[in-house]
């Protein structure tokens, strides 16, 4: 059986402007060399239909690699390219509603910024937990205020899922998010806003310390 725990290691969120320099299958191509291991979709402003099209490009470049690809925000479009899973947040559908879509057998990933939130989600239903903004980012500028590195420790302490950080992540963050007790580091401009991708995710070294 895979290890959920274990793919979410090092969790690369795609931008579509960040990826821009390279292409988004170069990118995430160069970026699974460099180490990353599990991929999640996210181009916010893409329609269903476009979102299809780019996870069926990802999903060919990823056969072989073992690295799960879910969808960020989109079931609908996570089921149509019957891809790994989808990803919501707490504005989207509802849990129960995405894994009636998706069936039993895909990952679903939910975000949590709160301990409500955490202790809201339901194992039986989502499979693992985004928590954060573990620091301030200029990526999603929509985002909570930052929980820092002993909210995060707060937050995993209230959960049994397996769970990753996410927010304002860097390499050089990975001792601290591991200290947490997090499963793992979910990164956008760290790996996708960078010249080499494959270099910036070699930067993060894959030992739990
Ligand atoms: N959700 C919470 S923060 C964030 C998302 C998608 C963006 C993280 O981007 P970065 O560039 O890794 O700080
Ligand atoms: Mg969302």
């Amino acid at each position: 059986m895979t290890d959920l725990r274990a793919q979410l290691r090092l969790y690369l969120v795609t931008d579509t402007a960040l990826c821009s320099h390279h292409g988004l299958v170069q990118t995430v191509q160069q970026a699974v060399d460099g180490g990353v291991s599990f991929v999640q979709l996210r181009a916010k402003d893409a329609t269903t239909s476009e979102r299809v099209d780019m996870a069926c490009a990802l999903k060919a470049a990823l056969v072989g690699t073992g690295v799960p690809l879910v969808i960020n925000d989109d079931v609908a479009a996570a089921v149509k390219a019957d891809v790994d899973g989808a990803h919501i947040g707490q504005g989207d559908i509802s849990p129960e509603r995405a894994r009636a879509l998706l069936g039993p057998d895909k990952i679903l990933g939910l975000s949590c910024e709160t301990p409500r939130t955490v202790q809201a989600a339901d194992p039986g239903v989502v499979d693992y937990l985004g928590l954060g903004p573990v620091l301030g980012t200029a990526t999603k500028t929509d985002h909570a205020t930052p929980i820092g590195f002993d909210g995060l420790a707060r937050l995993v302490a209230l959960t049994s899922s397996p769970n990753v950080a996410i927010g304002g992540l860097k390499a050089v963050h990975q001792a601290q998010v591991f200290a947490a007790g997090a499963d793992g580091q979910a990164v956008v401009s760290a790996i996708c806003g960078q010249n080499d991708p494959k270099a910036a995710a070699q930067e993060f070294n894959q030992t739990k310390v």
